[in-house]
C-alpha cells in the first residue's frame, strides 16, 4: 500500500525525532489529526485511548508513541471489515451510488476489471441514464476490459435498465452486476427517490437486496465525505465504501473518521485513473503505512 505512506504527514512529523509522550505531544497530535481530516469527536477519542495505553503500557516517547496510535487505528479501521460479497444465487448485484464526480464509474470499471481477473463472468448496467456522456463512458469501459454493458437511451428510466441487466445476467449466467447510478446531490430528494426504486426493483426480482450498495467519496473533500456518507445512508442502507482518489491527498484521516462515524466498513481504495488503481482495505497495513 505504497500510496498510504504519508497521508498523515502531520502526524508523522510530530512523531519524527525523539520526543516525550507528554500532555504537550498529546495535545499537538490532536491538532494533527485534526488537520489530517479526522473529525475532532473521533481524535479526541484516539488520543483519549493513546493517553490511557501508554500508561498502562509505560511508553513514555514518541518511538513507541507511533506503534501505540498505528495499533488503535488499525485496531478502529478493523471492525466490521469484510470483502465484497457474493451471493451463493447469483448473479450478484453491486449498486454503485455517491455524488458526481467521485469515482463511481471509474470505480465500476475497476471492480469488472479485477472480478474478470478472477475468472468471475461480469456484467455492467448503464443506469446512469442522466447524460448520454455518462452511458458512452461506461460503454468505453466495458470495451476496454472486455464486459458487456447493458445500456437505454439517455433521460431512460434507471431502475428499468437495471431490470433489463438482471434479465440479461441470468440468461446469459453471469456471476456479477455492477449498476452504475447518475451522481446525484444528496440534497435532491427526487434523485434520491430513484435509487430506492432501483433498490426496489432488485429486490423484487431476486427476492434480496443488492449484495452490496457501495458509497463512492472522493478521499480529497474531507469533512464533505462524511455528510455524503450520512445523506445516502438515509436513503438506501450502505454496505461499503469505497475510498477514491487516496493518491492525491496527505490529509487521509477522512478514512478514520468515516469508519468511526458511519460504522460502514470501508472496502475499496482507489488510488489512480487506471483500471489497476483499485487496492483492497487492509486495515493494518493502512495504518502502518499511515506514518511508515
Ligand atoms: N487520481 C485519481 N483519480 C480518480 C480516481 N478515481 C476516479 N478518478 C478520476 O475522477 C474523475 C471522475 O471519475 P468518474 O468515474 O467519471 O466519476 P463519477 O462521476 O462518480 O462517475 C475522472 O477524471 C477519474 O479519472 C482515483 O482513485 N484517483
Ligand atoms: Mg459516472
Amino acid at each position: 500500500m505504497r500510496f498510504f505512506k504519508g497521508i498523515l504527514q502531520k502526524v508523522d512529523q510530530l512523531l519524527t525525532g525523539r520526543r516525550p509522550l507528554d500532555e504537550e505531544l498529546l495535545e499537538e497530535l490532536e491538532e494533527a489529526l485534526v488537520q489530517s481530516d479526522v473529525s475532532f469527536r473521533t481524535a479526541s477519542q484516539i488520543v483519549e485511548k493513546l493517553r490511557e495505553e501508554a500508561r498502562n503500557r509505560r511508553i513514555s516517547d514518541s518511538d513507541g508513541a507511533r506503534t501505540l496510535l498505528q495499533e488503535i487505528i488499525a485496531g478502529m479501521l478493523a471492525e466490521g471489515n469484510a470483502p465484497l460479497g457474493f451471493s451463493p444465487e447469483p448473479p450478484s448485484v453491486y449498486l454503485i451510488v455517491g455524488v458526481n464526480g467521485t469515482g463511481k464509474t471509474t470505480t465500476i470499471a475497476k471492480i469488472a476489471h479485477r472480478l474478470k481477473k478472477q475468472g468471475k463472468r461480469v456484467l455492467l448496467a448503464a443506469a446512469d441514464t442522466f447524460r448520454a456522456a455518462a452511458i458512452d463512458q461506461l460503454e468505453l469501459w466495458g470495451q476496454r476490459i472486455g464486459v458487456e454493458v447493458i445500456k437505454h437511451r439517455e433521460r431512460a428510466d434507471p431502475a428499468a435498465v437495471v431490470f433489463d441487466a438482471l434479465q440479461a445476467a441470468r440468461a446469459r449466467k453471469m456471476d456479477v452486476v455492477i449498476a452504475d447510478t447518475a451522481g446525484r446531490l444528496h440534497t435532491k430528494v427526487n434523485l434520491m427517490e430513484e435509487l430506492k426504486k432501483i433498490g426496489r426493483i432488485v429486490d423484487r426480482e431476486l427476492a434480496r437486496p443488492p449484495d452490496e450498495t457501495l458509497l463512492v467519496l472522493d478521499a480529497t473533500t474531507g469533512q464533505n465525505a462524511v455528510s455524503q456518507a450520512e445523506q445516502f445512508g438515509k436513503v438506501v442502507p450502505l454496505t461499503g465504501i469505497v475510498l477514491t482518489k487516496m493518491d492525491g491527498t496527505a490529509r487521509g484521516g477522512i478514512v478514520i473518521t468515516i469508519k468511526d462515524d458511519m460504522h460502514i466498513p470501508i472496502k475499496l481504495v482507489g488510488v489512480g485513473e487506471k483500471m489497476d488503481d483499485l487496492e483492497e482495505f487492509d486495515p493494518k497495513a493502512f495504518a502502518e503505512g499511515l506514518f511508515a
